[in-house]
């Protein structure tokens, strides 16, 4: 080669640059937001992993499917963006569809991204291969399979984008082996900017539906609100709060909107709900549907004004007719609300005054009758005594997670988170086993919050062994199992149909230590059978910085009342 060749001033032809599924994936995943995804590998889709090295996506990898959805479901709750699983086609996909069908009930924006057999195999019978998008389809909001390497991006950020609409919930996308490992020019595939793929989703509600609601609310004598779901999830405790102390209107909540107001608030209410419904003129019911929590909106006086407030058009009126039903974002509208109802000479809050203490009057009188069992020195623990000790060792910076059956039934009575978002439980689907990816979700994505798990035993052993996963990743957490040795609630229904010699089938667990099984992983654990110890091992296991289970032995023989009522299949 001369020197005139090798400085010759005609350009080298530029080799394209090429880029694979796998990394497109973590492109759109970064775009999104997305710093973490749960994952349990599979050949199907490593190349994603490899995309998230490059992108600084941090790869967290659980021993169960399950537990990879739940934990997507769970980052969304607790970051109110979106979460992300990636699993293997085929078993571990079906293994990841209960945290996607959770998601969907509980209306928490996820994507799971599924693998699939090469499109070159496709009905050959390749390894893994399944109909996964029939299957997703009742269960998401969006299912889809990813034909083209070139559009993989933008099938993740239409995915995504899909989760919002109408009220949040999981999208699936499946991606063929051949599909993500294939490389494409990157100019030819599309990859949507951060931010451009998707509108606002805070839709504000019709003005003229807004005047009506704060006329009604000016004029109400007996008002009451309940704060549910969507209040969290848009992120609407600021507007809420403003609404109930403006006006004087005491609030209810549920699920996430649990913690909207802290205890001791003056407008904060509890215990007293049922009494509030039969009772009230004006009940406004924001961001949950009439589903069994509410009786389908049959515990609601057929006298009262009912207005319904939902991201959901398809949510508001149904199951019970309402008078006035508003769709929009819940804290533009209550903000709304609010301003409108301000302008007005006298909003009525002070007539409302005498309202406000005929509840106080009742719920201290249902909180007194539970107090002697709450202080309960029995042993074997009372359940009560319990979930007592728990509420007290709460700090405003604690996040409740509860993961079981009778036993979270009696914490959701006594149990107050201290905050707004500070309470995690499945939400309508009711799936045992969110305890263990619900920690590792809040942990992980709030390092500076402490996070504390009330299970059942039977709860904690479907999803328990992912609290290695735990000690791996080093995510501290405090955990109690409320030991019966049992599947009580469903226990207490047999007892109740069959008779007590016919109780005991199917629903019995062995004494199981859990201590011991947290510190074989490599965290703390305790046994505690007295209730004077609940306290101090609460204590130690806080201070021990690990991953940690206290294994308290209660009385097998004690029910919540709402499953002696079995208030959950009325
Ligand atoms: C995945 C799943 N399987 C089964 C059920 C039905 N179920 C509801 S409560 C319950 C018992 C749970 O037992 P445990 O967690 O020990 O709580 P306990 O009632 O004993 O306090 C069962 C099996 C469910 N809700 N979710
Ligand atoms: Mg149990």
């Amino acid at each position: 080669m001369t020197q005139d060749m090798a400085t010759s001033p005609e350009p080298e032809p530029q080799a394209t640059e090429l880029i694979s599924g796998g990394h497109l994936v973590a492109k759109a995943l970064k775009a999104e937001g997305v710093d973490v995804i749960y994952t349990l590998c599979g050949g199907h889709i490593i190349d994603i992993y490899d995309g998230c090295v490059d992108e600084g996506i941090k790869v967290i990898d659980v021993r169960h499917e399950q537990v990879a959805a739940h934990a997507a479901d769970g980052h969304a709750r607790i970051t109110g963006t979106t979460g992300c699983a990636v699993v293997t086609a085929g078993p571990g996909t079906t293994d990841a569809v209960t945290g996607v069908a959770n998601a969907l009930r509980a209306e928490s924006p996820m994507l799971l991204i599924g693998g699939q057999g090469a499109l070159s195999q496709h009905k050959m019978g390749s390894l893994q291969d399944l109909p996964h998008v029939d299957m997703m389809a009742p269960i998401t909001k969006f299912a889809a399979t990813v034909p083209h390497t070139e559009r993989v991006a933008d099938l993740v950020s239409m995915a995504f984008r899909e989760c919002y609409n109408g009220a949040p919930g999981p999208s699936f996308l499946e991606i063929p082996r051949d599909v993500l490992d294939a490389k494409v020019p990157r100019d030819r595939a599309r990859v949507p900017r951060p931010g451009g793929y998707r509108a606002s989703t805070r839709r504000q509600g019709d003005p003229a539906a807004i005047e009506r609601l704060a006329d009604l609310l000016v004029n109400a004598e007996k008002p009451c609100i309940l704060l549910g779901n969507q209040i969290w999830t848009t992120r609407a405790t600021d507007a809420a709060t403003e609404l109930v102390r403006t006006l004087n209107v005491p609030a209810y909540m549920n699920g996430a909107g649990r913690g909207t107001l802290p205890p001791g608030d003056p407008h904060h209410y509890q215990l007293s709900r049922r009494y509030a419904f039969n009772n009230a003129d004006v009940i406004v019911i924001v961001g949950t549907p009439f589903d069994f929590r509410m009786g389908y909106g049959r515990r609601l006086s057929p006298e009262a004004t009912v207005v319904q407030i939902d991201l959901d058009y398809r949510t508001v009126g149904k199951n019970r007719d309402v008078d006035l039903g508003i769709v929009g974002d819940p804290g533009l509208i209550l903000s709304a609300v609010t301003q409108a109802a301000s302008g007005r000479s006298d909003n009525g809050a002070s007539g409302r005054k005498a309202w406000l203490e005929e509840l106080r009057a009742e719920e201290t009188k249902a909180y007194e009758k539970r107090l002697p069992l709450q202080h309960s020195g029995a042993s074997p623990i009372h359940p009560y005594r319990l979930v007592h000790e728990i509420n007290e060792f709460l700090t405003e910076d604690s996040i409740y997670i509860g993961d079981g059956g009778d036993i979270v039934t009696f914490s959701g009575q006594v149990v107050q988170p201290k905050s707004p978002g500070h309470w995690m439980d499945p939400g309508p689907l009711g799936t045992l086993g969110v305890g263990i990816p619900f920690v590792m979700a809040a942990k992980q994505a709030r390092p500076d919050k402490e996070v504390v798990a009330l299970f059942g035993d039977g709860a904690f052993s479907l999803t328990g062994w992912d609290f290695e996963t735990l000690v791996r990743f080093d995510l501290p957490f405090v955990g109690i199992v409320g030991n019966n040795s049992s599947m009580n609630q469903i226990r207490y229904g047999q007892g109740a149909k069959y008779g007590k010699d016919r109780e005991r089938v199917g629903n019995t667990l062995g004494d199981v230590p859990y201590s011991e099984f947290a510190r074989m992983l490599g965290g703390h654990g305790e046994e505690v059978r007295e209730p004077g110890q609940i306290r101090p091992a609460l204590e130690r296991a806080r201070e021990s910085g690990k991953p940690s289970l206290i294994n308290v032995w209660i009385d097998t023989d004690v029910y919540a009342p709402g499953t002696m009522n079995q208030t959950m299949y009325k």
